[in-house]
């Protein structure tokens, strides 16, 4: 189905704007990138399952810059995200339409992107995208004389993350579908665990991973018996932790149903022995009575991580 992805704001003073969005929806852009192809620099800001994209004019050629001296700042477009984007821009054509441009283009966030101008759709420009992600890739690192294959999705200009599964698992459909719906926000790293026995084993790898990645801070979420690394991991360097997140069948027993953790790097140093002292002293976010003991279930995890990692 065809959903809204975004709509487009004019801005003439987008911190100014992002100001005033962080007082309406209480949370800050999530990320800005200049396109130069549009002559723009946008800010993102999550709006449920939509976003709201600031435009703000770079050059005085930039349709934001046109649109801006004739009209001044406001609503400027409605974006639709299609799954073909080639198929849907013959599909307008063949409608009657005419598309701006000879073909889709690129646009922000990684999408390709063609529009219609607002002649042709009673006043309003409107957008279509289409998602472009990037690929999951597998590498081999070597560290210490040990050698790890390090899963990554997402671009590493993003906030990190690392997913710390259990030993002996290769990354299954679950932790695939969770990696693409986190990666448009989040650089998402996880480890092949097949050929690794040992939570200290784990907790190694993690840690070269970390430091192959050379991020000065990183979110981290173990599941399963991957929270033990991932909580020692954290313990050992806590300055270079973000958010911490933490999903286990040995949690969730003790609240009697499934349970994501969140802790800050704070709590990791305050309490080293954190899973011997859980109840007490974690706050437990969404329990979610449908979710599977362990199993990462995207609809659940995503929600989650994003309000928890980048402030939603
Ligand atoms: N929404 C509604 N109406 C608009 C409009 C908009 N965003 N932009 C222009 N118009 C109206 C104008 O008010 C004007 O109406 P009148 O004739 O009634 O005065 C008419 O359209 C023509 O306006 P113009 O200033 O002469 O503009 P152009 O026809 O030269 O350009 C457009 C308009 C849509 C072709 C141009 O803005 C464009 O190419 N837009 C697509 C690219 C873009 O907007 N990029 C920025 C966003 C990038 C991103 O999201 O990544």
């Amino acid at each position: 189905m065809i959903k809204l992805e975004h709509i487009g704001i004019a801005v003439d003073d987008a911190e100014a704007v992002a100001a005033l969005y962080n007082h309406l929806l209480g949370h800050p852009p999530y990320k800005a990138e200049t396109v130069d192809a549009q002559g723009v620099r946008t800010h993102f800001i999550a709006a449920g399952t939509a976003k709201l994209e600031l435009l703000e004019a770079l050059v005085p050629t930039s349709p934001v810059a046109k649109y801006l001296d004739k009209r001044g700042p406001g609503l400027h477009h409605l974006a639709f995200e299609v799954p073909d984007i080639d198929a849907h821009f013959a599909q307008m054509q063949a409608a009657g339409f005419q598309p701006l441009g000879t073909a889709p283009s690129t646009g922000a966030d990684g999408k390709r992107i063609f529009f219609l101008h607002p002649k042709q759709t009673h006043g309003v420009l409107v957008e279509f995208c289409q998602s472009t992600p990037t690929p999951i890739t597998t590498t081999t690192i070597s560290h210490r004389g040990n050698t790890w294959a390090m899963v990554e999705c997402g671009t590493r200009t993003s906030p990190s993350l690392l997913v710390v599964p259990p030993p002996e698992t290769a990354v299954f459909p679950a932790l695939e579908m969770l990696l693409r719906r986190l990666e448009p926000h989040l650089h998402v790293c996880t480890l092949d665990t097949q050929h690794i026995t040992t939570p200290a084993q784990l907790a190694e790898a993690a840690a070269d991973i970390r430091t192959t990645l050379g991020h000065t801070q990183t979110h981290l979420l173990g599941l399963g018996t991957g929270c033990e690394a991932a909580l020692s991991l954290a313990t050992e360097d806590p300055d270079q932790m973000g958010h911490i997140m933490l999903h286990a069948p040995s949690i969730s027993q003790r609240f009697d149903q499934p349970v994501l953790l969140s802790l800050t790097s704070d709590d990791a140093r305050a309490l080293p022995d954190l899973m011997t002292h859980l109840p007490q002293a974690l706050p437990v976010v969404l329990p979610a009575s449908s979710a599977p003991a362990f199993a990462p279930d995207a609809a659940l995890f995503v929600p989650v991580c994003l309000r928890y990692l980048l402030d939603y």
